[in-house]
């Protein structure tokens, strides 16, 4: 139907299925919406499809180029997003109105985007038996975040913690951002013993332990095994944690192998190509198929019965890609149902979410991964300015896209991913770490890499201290807060 819908002083002509006013604005229901909005060549807020993909304000009038990246590789954003870039989002969209109030146009529901230009800005859901429902806001920024929040809280839940991290997020050491894939038992064991006196909660082994993507058991490098280096990692004062990317598969594993027929397929019965890592392409599990659910429900009880009580559970996008399903579900309906079979075998376990559809993991994940990954350098303009990417490893991407999600904050608990302490294998400069730790404590979730034989004493007492108190941060406007007293600004990080 056609209407005119007020909002706040607006009079907006819409093609909607239905409408009705709650507090706050509207519920929408519809697969495919128009509103005509009048604020012309304005800013957009574009939200992307997963953790590392860009989500910021952009200026309608700005032209810019999609990412260079190979159609065979869609690990930076969705690709219907990517072919409709960049004024296309992700499950929410908003407009900034002429007189600096934002107009919201939320999903509440899965597999939704939203579009605008210069004169419309429209909502597009894959289409279910009912027609999907969103929410319709004008007003203060923060305010219409804080309001769609609450709705999708209804919707889609939170989590339900039964550990002590409801409060405050743990306090975490990830093996990442330092050693990358060169872990091994023996470093892990020196690591264990440097680290004696920082308050860590979680001592977390990234990427490197595996045999391979699709084979989840310990590589020569961990003669021990999982189990012995869980309990050492428990006897040392911290809960474990493991990283995992369990819904993809490199051809190399005996996954692939032995189960080409659990992978999701294109309309020609051809595996679809979840992007390229590990020196090769990976794929991606049909989480619908309920052999795939028992495998997956065994690998994390699996894990987690080897004592890891924080499992970081990456590349999840790759679940939700376009595909041909064997149950017929769009994406994220599809993944959320993988999530929910690996939250149910994790029991009380936590579950952080990384390279995750954002809306599809709320009420399950326990806390979400919401920009790029971090760098010990701040921009990558070989990848930034040449190919156009935003997604990819620096610490100007991550601030840029953290700061887009802060308002995810009363839904789950937010990773801007690590900060450094050390100067040692560094280039950022001391403004920059201090931005970046500043982030660190607006989310709350304090996390480093830094080998602990890389810190001077002044860097470890830094260290100390970060993880012992919490500052004071007041919001100021949407990217300018006051911590501590001092006001920092991180406007020109937005800009694109
Ligand atoms: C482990 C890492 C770390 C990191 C994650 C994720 O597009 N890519 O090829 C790509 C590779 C790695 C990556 C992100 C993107 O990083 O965010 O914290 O766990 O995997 O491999």
């Amino acid at each position: 139907m056609q209407t005119i819908l007020e909002l706040e002083g607006l009079s907006l002509p819409a093609q909607v299925e239905s409408f009705q006013p709650i507090q706050g604005g509207y519920i929408l229901h519809g697969n495919l919406l128009a509103l005509l909005h009048p604020f012309g060549y304005t800013k957009f807020y574009r939200h992307g499809f997963h953790s590392w993909s860009l989500s910021c304000w952009l200026d309608l009038s700005s032209s810019l180029e999609p990412p260079v990246v190979k159609s065979l590789y869609p690990q930076f954003d969705h690709p219907a997003l990517l072919a409709d870039y960049p004024f296309t989002g992700s499950g929410v969209g908003a407009l900034q109105g002429s007189d600096g109030r934002t107009l919201l146009l939320g999903a509440l529901g899965l597999d939704a985007r939203v579009k605008a230009d210069d004169q419309v800005l429209r909502g597009s859901a894959e289409p279910v038996t009912a027609p999907a429902e969103w929410f319709l806001a004008y007003g203060e920024e923060q305010a219409v975040f804080v309001r769609y929040a609450e709705l999708l809280k209804d919707r889609l839940g939170a989590p339900k913690f039964t550990h002590p991290w409801r409060a405050q997020p743990p306090r975490v050491w990830c093996s990442w951002y330092s050693v990358f894939t060169n872990i091994s038992e023996e470093l892990i064991y020196s690591t264990l013993a440097g680290l004696q006196g920082l308050p860590f909660d979680v001592f977390q082994l990234d990427d490197g332990w595996q045999v391979s993507i699709g084979d989840w058991e310990a590589n020569p490098k961990f003669p021990s095994g999982m189990l012995a280096l869980a309990r050492s990692i428990r006897e040392a004062g911290y809960t474990p944690g493991l990283w995992l990317a369990p819904l993809i598969v490199q051809p190399k594993s005996s996954l692939f192998q032995n189960h080409s027929d659990w992978l999701l397929c294109d309309g020609q019965g051809q595996p679809v190509p979840a992007g390229h890592n590990w020196s090769d392409l990976f794929y991606a599990l049909d989480v619908t198929l309920p052999d795939v659910q028992d495998w997956l429900s065994e690998q994390i009880q699996k894990v987690v019965g080897w004592g890891f009580g924080y499992l970081k559970l990456d590349f999840l996008y790759a679940a939700a890609l376009p595909g041909v399903r064997h149950l017929n579900l769009s994406g994220e309906t599809a993944f959320r149902l993988g999530l929910d079979v690996i939250r149910k075998a994790a029991g009380d376990a936590y579950l952080l979410v990384c390279g995750a559809p954002i809306l599809a993991s709320l009420g399950l994940a326990d806390g979400i991964r919401i920009g790029p990954d971090v760098a010990p350098y701040w921009d990558n303009p070989e990848r930034s300015q040449h190919l156009h990417d935003h997604t990819g490893p620096s610490t100007l991407n991550a601030i840029r896209t953290c700061l887009g999600r802060l308002w995810l904050r009363p839904l789950v608990q937010i990773d801007p991913d690590v900060t450094f302490f050390r100067t040692r294998y560094n280039l950022l400069l001391p403004h920059e770490m201090d931005l970046l730790r500043t982030l660190t404590g607006i989310t709350g979730f304090r996390a480093t890499s830094d080998l602990p034989f890389w810190l001077d004493p002044g860097e470890r007492q830094a260290l100390h201290d970060f993880l012992e108190t919490s500052p004071q941060i007041e919001r100021l406007s949407y990217y300018r807060f006051l911590v501590a007293g001092q006001e920092v600004d991180f406007s020109f990080v937005m800009q694109l």
